[in-house]
């Protein structure tokens, strides 16, 4: 099963699939397995108190010897306390989300944590291969949470065009498709989170699985565009509701910000009407409920039956293209 890219040598992992980090779902139980399975496993520190993330540090390493990541969510006002909290717990990887991590970059590499920042553009990208991001994850529209505007078919090439670091590609993919794919763009990992909500590690409630195996590809939402925080989350009575609500801003933005509070643990607690269930587009393609750890094996064998995992034929692809590269950047 063991597919060794620039991602799995820089992340010391055994196939190239990271966990995407879902805020206040990925703890301890799922990034364990996800890293048990060969992945890896990312802690979601966003909104969580800072004793919880170091019980979750600790728990995960007593599931697992293999790495583990953290990620960091920029816009939580805690951040701060957050970075310096995972600099001194020495977790081998963060990555971040919804803002630059330049601030803390040289923190986490003066001690010894690979940095990879979530970006959702080339330009974005390229400033964090300048900052000395290790990698980047390219996020496109299609994921679920806090997104950006394009879309991973165009924003894929686009960043691996624009770094020579190696490039992990998310949103959207769910299936061994999707990863070959994703490797035929140029990326050399993918982030995935929609699939891993339904695996039996992922501690959500049964309600919120069922909700995302049922959802067809029209079943999510993106909320908060109008007030600059794009969210996308599975359509239910709360969703749509947000989402008039929204069409006069300035009439209804308390409501707006009361109905939010607690809504991410409302969902995950199993109210599926009242709460917001983020998800990406790629909930179509989630069918059941399994081991992490088989998810991992099917998504790696699918890719490889698909042909397209052939590393001389991607590796030579990638030359042409950095060859391509330096010569347009010395015209
Ligand atoms: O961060 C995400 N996805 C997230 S964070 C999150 S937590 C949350 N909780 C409640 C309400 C809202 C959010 C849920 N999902 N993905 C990574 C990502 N980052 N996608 C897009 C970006 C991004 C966008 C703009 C990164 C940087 C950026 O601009 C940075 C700058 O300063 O130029």
């Amino acid at each position: 099963m063991g597919m060794n890219t620039r991602v799995t040598e820089l992340l010391g992992i055994e196939v190239p699939i990271v966990q995407g980090a879902m805020a206040r779902i990925a703890n301890a139980s799922l990034a364990g397995a996800v890293s048990e399975a060969g992945g890896l496993g990312i802690i979601a520190c966003g909104g969580a108190p800072l004793a919880w993330i170091e019980e979750q540090v600790g728990m995960a390493r007593s599931i697992t010897s293999k790495p583990i990541g953290a990620n960091v969510m920029l816009m939580d006002p805690n951040a701060g306390a957050v970075a310096e909290l995972l600099a001194e717990l020495r977790v081998d990887v963060i990555t971040t989300g919804a803002g630059s991590p330049a601030n803390y970059m040289q923190l986490w590499k003066d001690a010894g944590i690979k940095v990879v920042p979530v970006v959702a553009s080339s330009a974005l990208a390229a400033r964090m291969e300048r900052l000395g991001a290790d990698a980047v994850v390219a996020e496109g529209t299609e994921a679920g949470g806090h997104i950006g505007e394009l879309a991973t078919m165009a924003l894929i090439p686009a960043v691996c065009d624009a770094v020579s670091i190696p490039v992990i590609a998310a949103g959207g993919i769910a299936n061994g498709r999707g990863i070959a794919a994703a490797f035929a763009l140029g990326a050399e990992g993918v982030q995935i989170g929609t699939r891993f909500l339904t695996v039996d590690e992922c501690t959500i409630a049964d309600a919120y699985k069922d909700k995302v195996i049922k959802a067809k590809d029209s079943d999510t939402i993106v909320t908060g565009r109008g007030s600059g925080h794009p969210v996308r989350c599975l359509k239910n009575a709360f969703s749509r509701k947000a989402r008039k609500l929204e069409d006069d801003l300035a009439a209804n933005g308390d409501e707006l910000e009361a109905m939010y509070v607690g809504s991410l643990v409302r969902a995950i607690d199993g109210d599926v009407d009242n709460g917001t269930m983020m998800a990406g587009q790629s909930a179509a393609l989630v069918y059941e409920r399994k081991a992490a750890a088989q998810v991992v094996a099917e998504l790696m064998a699918e890719a490889q039956a698909l042909g397209a995992l052939d590393l001389g034929a991607l590796a030579a692809a990638n030359a042409r293209r950095e060859r391509a590269r330096g010569a347009s950047s010395a015209q």
